[in-house]
């Protein structure tokens, strides 16, 4: 394990995390093709976002990406005109990325996590030549990252994809996709070779327990499509693992889930809640089970034979799959879950088809203004129990507060909330670090500058230490400015996590 400062190793990646999608608009720029992001509307935290599709005969329709059915026969998802889209502009990165490093270096970020859109690189997936103009990019903003000193880590795929691969066979539902991805992870492995040392095959693997869009491409929310989906993905990531280390023996392979659905605790101490407890967080683990120890589990079998899902895994597979494991776990973390059997429980979100997942009401916590139950201590337990099972440095990719802020006439955001969250969630990871021995390796907050968000396509759901001055109406100058919390951010780093 490496010396430790103030709780923290002399290493410590400090930074923040965005994707792609999110941020860079410039959608159909310098031969970038549709992503599986483009063809999704604006949502609320109480109305759902929609994918937009065309059919045969030119009619045109709309569906919900968490309660997704198949589409009308002959249908494919379109971009259509007069629809508005919060990703085709985001917060423009692609025009600001100069200025936006600039201001993680002031803060002191030694790291900063971001995606490729991999339709910059490969329009519709499934061309044999990469663009030119979609790397020479990517090129430009790491060589911007190491001139400020901040090393870059790239996930590779971050909630989007070609739409091209979607409409042309279903994206993850098809073998053929992991060659596709596969070519992709090669451009960049070979391209960025010592630019970029730290990659994350896939944001989020995990969500393929929930909506098979955001992830994968695939149109449904049905376990029995979306594990096979998630079973290439897997796949996947661990050929671009072992093909990573060929290439250049320096890089380090990450993969990444969103440990909420891990860090799940019983209503009660029935024990009927504490075996669903025990039962949900195995969905999650298997994830990072696979990636991490090279082979299906045991319980994860056991649930495919009962439930009778079927997986297309093969000899070569299991081969591939053990020989890709990880080098590091990375995994984001906002909230804490809560379960119980009883039908009857407060649940967090009853009306929501995300009811399941979001679980019941924890009476001991607060929540957010999306009502995500705010628990530091939630962190102090992933870590733990990450650690504890896999014994490898782990990165936290992404953690923050989605907050409303409020600019006072001068401009400035004086947001205590988002400092007071990020302060009691670096103490819970002090702890995880002094008092239990985790091997923590760095901290990327989530959302450094605003963007746009991921689960309602919101811009008022802001994170940032850096305010963007745009408004869901699609209206503001893209000005950028220093909240409160900035300022804060950056003492922070300076002291290496001693003064929060
Ligand atoms: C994670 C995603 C991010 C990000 C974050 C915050 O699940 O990896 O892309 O968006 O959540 O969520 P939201 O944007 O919905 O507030």
């Amino acid at each position: 394990m490496k010396q430790i400062r103030h709780g923290f190793r002399e290493d410590f990646l400090w930074g923040g995390a965005t994707a792609a999608n999110q941020l860079e608009g410039a959608w159909d720029q310098d031969g970038r093709g549709p992503s599986t992001d483009d063809v999704l509307t604006g949502g609320t935290a109480t109305e759902p976002r929609y994918l937009t599709y065309c059919g045969s005969n030119g009619v045109t329709g709309k569906i919900s990406m968490t309660d997704l059915h198949d589409l009308p026969d002959g249908a494919s998802f379109a971009v259509l005109p007069d629809v508005w889209y919060p990703n085709h502009e985001g917060i423009d990165f692609y025009h600001h990325y100069k200025e936006d490093i600039a201001l993680f270096a002031e803060m002191g970020f030694k790291a900063y996590r971001m995606s490729v859109a991999w339709s910059r690189i490969f329009p519709n997936g499934d061309e044999l030549t990469p663009n030119e103009k979609g790397l020479a990019f990517y090129d430009a903003v790491f060589d911007e990252c190491r001139k400020q000193g901040i090393e870059p880590i790239v996930t590779i795929s971050h909630y989007e994809m070609p739409l091209g691969l979607v409409n042309k066979w279903g994206a993850w539902r098809d073998r053929r996709t992991i060659d596709c991805y596969l070519r992709y992870a090669e451009v960049l492995f070979r391209r960025y070779k010592g630019k970029v040392k730290y990659w994350i095959t896939f944001n989020e693997i995990n969500s393929m327990n929930v909506t098979g869009w955001l992830g994968a491409g695939v149109t449904s929310c049905d376990p029995t499509v979306m594990l096979p989906a998630a079973h290439y993905q897997l796949v996947a990531s661990a050929k671009a693992v072992k093909l990573a280390h060929e290439i250049d023996p320096e890089n380090k392979l990450g993969c990444m889930v969103a440990i909420s659905q891990a860090v799940v605790y019983p209503a009660d101490c029935n024990p009927a809640n504490v075996h669903k407890a025990w039962e949900r967080a195995q969905k999650c683990y298997f994830f990072t089970d696979v990636q991490a120890r090279g082979y299906y589990p045991s319980y994860q079998l056991c649930r495919y034979e009962r439930e009778g899902i079927k997986i297309d895994l093969t000899e070569q597979d299991k081969a591939d799959l053990s020989r890709g494991t990880v080098d590091f776990i990375s995994f984001s973390y906002y909230r804490s879950t809560t379960v119980s059997i009883d039908p009857n429980a407060p649940w967090v979100a009853p009306d929501s088809p995300l009811k399941e997942t979001l679980g019941v009401k924890n009476p001991y916590l607060k929540a957010t203004d999306w009502g995500w139950a705010i628990d530091p201590m939630g962190l102090r337990i992933a870590l733990d129990q990450v650690y504890d099972r896999y014994q490898k440095p782990i990165l936290i990719a992404e953690n923050g507060l989605g907050a409303i802020d409020t600019r006072q006439p001068d401009g400035s955001v004086n947001d205590d909330y988002r400092i007071d969250y990020l302060k009691k969630h670096i103490e819970a990871m002090k702890d995880a670090v002094v008092h239990d021995g985790v091997d923590l390796m760095g901290f990327t907050m989530w959302g450094p500058i605003d963007l746009i968000s991921a689960s309602t396509g919101e811009m008022r759901k802001r994170y940032g230490f850096i305010y963007v001055d745009k408004l869901d109406n699609d209206t503001g100058t893209l000005k950028r400015s220093r909240k409160k919390s900035f300022y804060w951010y950056k003492k922070v780093i300076e002291s290496n996590g001693e003064v929060l």
